[in-house]
């Protein structure tokens, strides 16, 4: 038995049976990838404009910039974030226009986690 090639189906009343239901397929969803801002040392910038910086741009009470400016001071760098690729440029836009303004070389980057 051949199928007529203008019907929907070889049922008596046309019925496909799928109700007019778009078939869904599965959509994967990926998050964002995250960047981590480091704040690097250098011999020249004073402890209390990193502090500063710290507290302006990364939303930090006095302790906690720091804390963090003595990592960076001692290690060498630290992270002082983790944001969206967009938000992460901007940090190290700021921090490093910032810095230039106040002729210092503090320098500072972003690196995908
Ligand atoms: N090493 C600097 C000093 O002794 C302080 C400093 C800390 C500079 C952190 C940069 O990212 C930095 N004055």
């Amino acid at each position: 038995m051949t199928l007529h090639p203008l019907r929907m189906s070889n049922t008596p009343d046309g019925d496909d049976g799928d109700a007019g239901v778009a078939l869904q397929t599965r959509t994967r969803t990926k998050r964002p990838p995250l960047y981590k801002v480091l704040l690097l040392n250098d011999d020249y910038t004073p402890m209390e404009f990193v502090v500063h910086i710290l507290e302006r741009f990364f939303g930090m009470t006095h302790a906690e910039a720091f804390e963090i400016m003595l990592t960076v001071h001692k290690k060498g760098l630290a992270v002082v974030g983790v944001f969206s690729h967009e938000i992460a440029e901007t940090k190290v836009t700021q921090v490093m226009d910032f810095a230039r303004r106040h002729q210092h070389p503090l320098q500072c980057t972003m690196e995908k986690e």
